[in-house]
Order: structure tokens, then C-alpha cells, then sequence
């Protein structure tokens, strides 16, 4: 059976379930649901999500929303049981409740950068910059990022998790204000990894260039018309 995956390529959450199909092999379906043209408020899609945001899957009776939820659901279904190096580690109940301790911590990494970055604005047809006073908040989202990669090649150990990829998308809003990365070593080395996934470019790397380009636009918009602001 092939899951109908409701997505939109600008989206963050939408590029992890993504990158989640993609790397165990699930055959699914892609459905845009064209958030600049509001079809997420669009009753056949509200049908499948009463929250009206992306993503959301159907998998024969389930219809499931949230991408944590999503990412979870699809590894304990379909990722082989006896996998060495599993994408959702569930090898005791310590090791998942540090590891959804962390996919959880990137709820409010992420809410952090997009409230500095005004990052939803976007699908709603606008973005004004930055809110400056928040920079602190959002450098203090990359050191700590930094500092939970130092040593290690993944997020969570030596193995690519669920963790690389939401976190990945976390870090990633911060291309839109051209970050030096060199300042951030073990990101920056991390993600040149990541970079060798074969979906990278396709779920996750056209994205966020699209994204950059839509909020860079929408600034300079903003910036030649106070009205908007
Ligand atoms: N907690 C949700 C967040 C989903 C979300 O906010 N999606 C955004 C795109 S990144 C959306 O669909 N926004 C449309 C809107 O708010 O109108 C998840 O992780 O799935």
C-alpha cells in the first residue's frame, strides 16, 4: 500500500516526514498542498488535517498529522526490528526517553529561530526581517546545537537518527540571514555530511534556497513599502 504524504517543500516538518520516507524506502505518494495559494485551508485538505499545516499522512485507516508524531509512527512500523542502527533508537526505555527528550528540545529551537526570523510569514505572503532584539535568543539556538554536536558525527551518537533531520531543519532557517557557519565548526562539518544523502538535495537543500529567496523578497518588499510593516 502506497502512504499519501501531504507536504510543502518550503515547510521545515514536511522536509523531515520527507526525508524519513525517503530514507527507509516507504513507497508513498506526494501530495503539494500549495500553502502560498492557502489550499491548506482548503476544505479537501482540512478533511485530512483539522490543524490546516503540513504535513499529514494517510496509511490505509490512519490519517495522522505532526511531524514528530509522523516520523515516530513511520520508524515503529516499518523500520526492520532487528536494524543495527535504527533511525528512532528504542534499544531501552532510557535511551528513548533522552532521545525524545531531545526531539522535543527542537520544538522550542525551532519556535525560537522562527519567532527571530518571522518565519511563518511567509506562507502568508509576507516577511518583514528579523526581529533584531531576538538575535541573542537565536545564537544562543546554535551554540547549543554546537556544542551537542562536538564530538560526534550525529546528533544522537554515530548514526544518522530522526534527530539529524529535525534538527537539520532547525538550524537550517538561519540561511535566510547568511550565517557564517564557519563559526559553528561541528555544524558546519555535520552538515557537509548530511549533504551525501542521496534525497538531501531533492528534500531538504532545494527547500530551504526557495525559502531564502521567498523571504529575501518579501523583506525588500516589506522595507520599499512601510505600509506592510
Ligand atoms: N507542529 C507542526 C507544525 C506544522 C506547521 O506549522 N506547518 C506549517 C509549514 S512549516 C504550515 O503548514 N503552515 C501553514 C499555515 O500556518 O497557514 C508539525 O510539526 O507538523
Amino acid at each position: 500500500m502506497v502512504i499519501e504524504f501531504y507536504y510543502h517543500p518550503l515547510s521545515p516538518p514536511s522536509q523531515v516526514v520527507w526525508m524519513v520516507l525517503k530514507e527507509l524506502n516507504i513507497p508513498h505518494k506526494e501530495n503539494l498542498v500549495d500553502l502560498l495559494s492557502e489550499d491548506n485551508n482548503k476544505e479537501a485538505y482540512t478533511a485530512i488535517n483539522k490543524y490546516k499545516v503540513v504535513p499529514a499522512i494517510i496509511d490505509g485507516d490512519l490519517t495522522l498529522s505532526e511531524s514528530r508524531a509522523i516520523a515516530m509512527y513511520l520508524c515503529v512500523k516499518y523500520e526492520p526490528k532487528d536494524k543495527a542502527e535504527r533511525l528512532y533508537p528504542c534499544s531501552g526505555v532510557a535511551e528513548i526517553a533522552n532521545f525524545n527528550r531531545l526531539v522535543f528540545r527542537d520544538i522550542d529551537n525551532y519556535q525560537t529561530l522562527l519567532k527571530y526570523l518571522n518565519g511563518d510569514e511567509i506562507f502568508v505572503g509576507t516577511a518583514s526581517g528579523p526581529k533584531e532584539n531576538l538575535l541573542p535568543k537565536a545564537i544562543a539556538v546554535l551554540e547549543e546545537v554546537e556544542k551537542l554536536l562536538s564530538g560526534k558525527q550525529y546528533v544522537f551518537g554515530n548514526h544518522l537518527t530522526l534527530l539529524d533531520f529535525f534538527v537539520l531543519t532547525t538550524v537550517s532557517c538561519m540561511e535566510v540571514i547568511d550565517t557564517d557557519w564557519k563559526k559553528y565548526p561541528a555544524i558546519a562539518k555535520w552538515k557537509s555530511d548530511l549533504m551525501k544523502l542521496p534525497y538531501f538535495e531533492e528534500c531538504h537543500a532545494k527547500g530551504v534556497k526557495e525559502f531564502v529567496e521567498l523571504y529575501k523578497e518579501y523583506c525588500a518588499k516589506s522595507a520599499s513599502n512601510p505600509e506592510r510593516k
